[in-house]
């Protein structure tokens, strides 16, 4: 991640504004401090995507912190083809400096963007709905994007694709569970009963009956199990496929429209 990171230093030069891709789910856990340096330099537009996945009341509460000086956000659903489009206008607001001060010399700026975020947000997703086209590989899973690609999209406007960046060390907890549960680091590190029993606690706290629900009022992996029949062939209830089930379903959005996130 270290190496990503100075990978966007070395393109950041080269940029206009920054579109910084944020899952809907928990937008604040995607936040990574050293982005934010990076950031700090250049106008931001904040894209919270996957909203069709979200609970937008709570994200309603968060979103204005993702306004200011030099900083915008968009709602987005980036495979939603067309959703895109408000990119285009929200980047030349952003850059309206230099747009005046080309066209003053009758000359049409290129703006350039770089687009950033933590892995499997949907980065080259948006990419693809700008261009219109499937040009950048996507896949739902965390790592997909190996190294940076532009593209020009139309409307003197080029975006740069980059591999999803974590922080270099995820220190805080809560921060690294919330991105385990919406995807962003990779299953096959993480334990995923561990994490499908943090993410029943979470779920409780903030949206209490949605898995009893789902799940005919089963809250535990082995009620889970028990419901849906998942056994164990050594004997028993199958509580690592409770687990996947859960996540997978939370996932997808059958769990219904979460943010799943401390407001
Ligand atoms: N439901 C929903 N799914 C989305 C949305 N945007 C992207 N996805 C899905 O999220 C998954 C990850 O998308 P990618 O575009 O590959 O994510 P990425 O940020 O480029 O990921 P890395 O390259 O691994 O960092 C894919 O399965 C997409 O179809 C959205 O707005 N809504
Ligand atoms: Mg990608």
């Amino acid at each position: 991640m270290k190496k990503a990171l100075n990978q966007l230093e070395a393109e950041l030069v080269k940029v206009d504004v920054i579109i910084y891709v944020l899952d809907a789910r928990a937008p604040k856990s995607c936040l990574n401090p050293e982005l934010d340096r990076l950031a700090s330099s250049r106008p931001v537009l904040f894209v919270l995507n996957k909203v069709d996945l979200t609970d937008i009341d709570r994200l309603e509460m968060l979103a204005k912190d993702f306004k200011g000086e030099g900083r915008d956000f968009v709602y987005m659903k980036a495979t939603e083809s067309g959703a895109g489009s408000i990119i285009c206008s929200k980047i030349k607001a952003l850059c309206k400096q230099k747009v005046k001060k080309f066209e003053e010399k009758n000359i049409k700026p290129v703006l350039r963007a770089l687009v950033v975020g933590v892995p499997n947000c949907g980065k080259s997703t948006l990419v693809n709905n700008l261009c219109k086209k499937a040009k950048a590989i996507t896949g739902d899973r965390p790592g997909v994007t190996k190294g940076k690609q532009w593209f020009a999209i139309g409307q003197n406007v080029e975006v740069c694709d980059t591999p999803g960046t974590l922080y270099p060390n995820l220190a805080d907890q809560e921060v690294a569970k919330s991105l385990a549960f919406i995807g962003s680091i990779k299953d096959e590190i993480t334990d995923e009963v561990e994490l499908a029993k943090e993410f029943i606690s979470r779920l409780e706290k903030i949206y209490p009956g949605v898995l009893s629900e789902r799940y005919r009022g089963a809250t535990t992996l082995e009620e889970i199990a028990r419901v849906r029949a998942f056994l164990s062939p050594g004997g028993g209830f199958d509580e690592e496929r409770a687990a996947k089930t859960v996540l997978q379903d939370f996932r997808s959005g059958k769990l219904g429209k979460l943010l799943i996130e401390e407001c």
